[in-house]
């Protein structure tokens, strides 16, 4: 068994982990990063495609926006699909001036790993048996093992960021957290397609026969989901049949629809909220999806995880630098307003634009005349824009 030790031991390679490493490395705090996963998994493995406009000032003022400035795609505004039609929220207009940009998380993953590597951080990947001892003590540590060797890592802290399945949130002793769940009756399937948009913008339709999401990640390549059973078997869904029911959801009166395309990937995602009170015990934070989730519907998972990161820095820096620990002792209030906003709008965006098997007549009428109202009224559709660009990083 060898033992070294750092100051903030990070468990998880996602977002969260690398963004962590990332700032803190800035704030001259060194760390080591425990991945379970290859490393070449972890930069294939795709997910999440929209960055708030606090992600993307986040990503260029700590360096790492070079290739996300060339590559990623600015989007001004998105559009609501209702009865064959589309109506455009101008994010941009109705914010002053956000916007969101569309950069698929497995690219951000790759520019972190790149960075971290450069500035000779320590990154190890294909981790297992990773456990945690000792959190509520002054000196907690990390084993875990890499090529065959059990190694202990000694840390003053130990964030949390190996999402929602990790190990972490479950070694916070019985009765401590408290946790708020939700789970929606239906999942999301999902595409990659080798085809050119056939529109620049995100379209976020509004179906009888379910919702249906049109996206994108390059110029070549459109990201497309429907919604489906939560357990619905991808097996199921030949090419031929995902396409015909994406053009029957999508396909507007005005002639627009999803350019076809070659299928390079198909999985299916439930949909849940999950949110776990407090983020943190004794020495160990919980970061990013390790410390809640939200439905897709309104792109809010990995931008949480980068502001949850975001405020965790800047707590161990006063830390470090002012031997206070006043800032650590507030983190997790200060991530969970935020997080209870984007709960809320993800839970509103997911209840506003998906077909809910037990409506009643009325429930669906309501329905109706909700997303009249979000695409009539300046105000309502201000609040969309607000919420949907991402409210401000807040510190306090
Ligand atoms: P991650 O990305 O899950 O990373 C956690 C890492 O921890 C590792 N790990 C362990 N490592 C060591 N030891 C263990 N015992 C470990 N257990 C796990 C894992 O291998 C992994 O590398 O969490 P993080 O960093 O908190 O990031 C969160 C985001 O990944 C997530 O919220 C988003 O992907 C959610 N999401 C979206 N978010 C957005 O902001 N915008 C979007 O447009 C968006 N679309 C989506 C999404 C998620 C989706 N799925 C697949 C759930 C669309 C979909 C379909
Ligand atoms: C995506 O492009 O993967 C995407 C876009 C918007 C969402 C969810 C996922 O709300």
């Amino acid at each position: 068994m060898s033992k070294f030790n750092t100051q903030v031991g990070i468990i998880g390679g996602g977002p969260a982990g690398l963004m962590l490493s990332h700032l803190l490395h800035q704030h001259g705090i060194n760390s080591v990063i425990l991945e379970a996963r290859s490393r070449q998994y972890c930069e294939e493995r795709i997910r999440a495609g929209v960055l708030e406009q606090g992600a993307v000032d986040m990503l260029r003022q700590s360096g790492v926006g070079a290739r996300l400035d060339r590559e990623g795609l600015r989007h001004e505004g998105i559009e609501i699909g209702l009865n064959e039609r589309r109506y455009r929220i101008p994010l941009t207009e109705l914010t002053n001036g956000k916007a969101v940009t569309v950069y698929g998380q497995h690219e951000v993953v790759k520019d972190l790993i790149a960075q971290r590597l450069k500035d000779g951080g320590d990154v190890r990947f294909e981790c297992s048996d990773v456990s945690v001892h000792a959190i509520e003590g002054p000196k907690p540590a990390i084993n875990f093992t890499q090529n065959g060797e059990e190694h202990t890592l000694a840390c003053d802290y130990i964030a949390g960021c190996d999402g929602f399945h990790g190990i972490c949130r479950p070694s916070i002793p019985p009765g401590i957290l408290t946790g708020y769940d939700r789970t929606y009756p239906f999942g999301w399937l999902g595409i990659l397609a080798e085809a050119p948009p056939s529109l620049d913008e995100l379209v976020y339709m509004h179906h009888d026969r379910g919702f249906a999401l049109y996206s994108m990640r390059s110029p070549t390549v459109t990201r497309l989901y429907l919604q489906c059973k939560p357990d619905e078997d991808v097996n199921l869904w030949s090419d031929d049949r995902i396409w015909s029911e994406l053009f029957t959801r999508l396909r507007c009166k005005d002639g627009w629809c999803p350019t076809e395309g070659k299928i390079l990937q198909k999985s299916v995602t439930g949909m849940r909220s999950y949110v776990t009170e407090p983020m943190q015990f004794g020495k160990l934070f919980l970061a990013g999806d390790a410390a809640h989730i939200v439905p897709p519907t309104g792109a809010k998972g990995m931008n949480l995880a980068m502001a949850d990161v975001y405020v965790l820095a800047e707590s161990l820096r006063a830390f470090y630098r002012d031997n206070s620990n006043a800032k650590l002792q507030s983190y997790s209030r200060v991530c969970l307003r935020r997080v209870w906003k984007a709960q809320r709008f993800s839970w509103w965006m997911t209840s506003l634009l998906h077909r809910f098997d037990d409506h009643s007549p009325f429930d669906n009428r309501r329905q109706l005349a909700e997303l009249d109202y979000v695409t009539s009224s300046r105000a309502a559709a201000a609040s969309l824009a607000e919420n949907y660009v991402g409210l401000p990083m807040e510190l306090e």
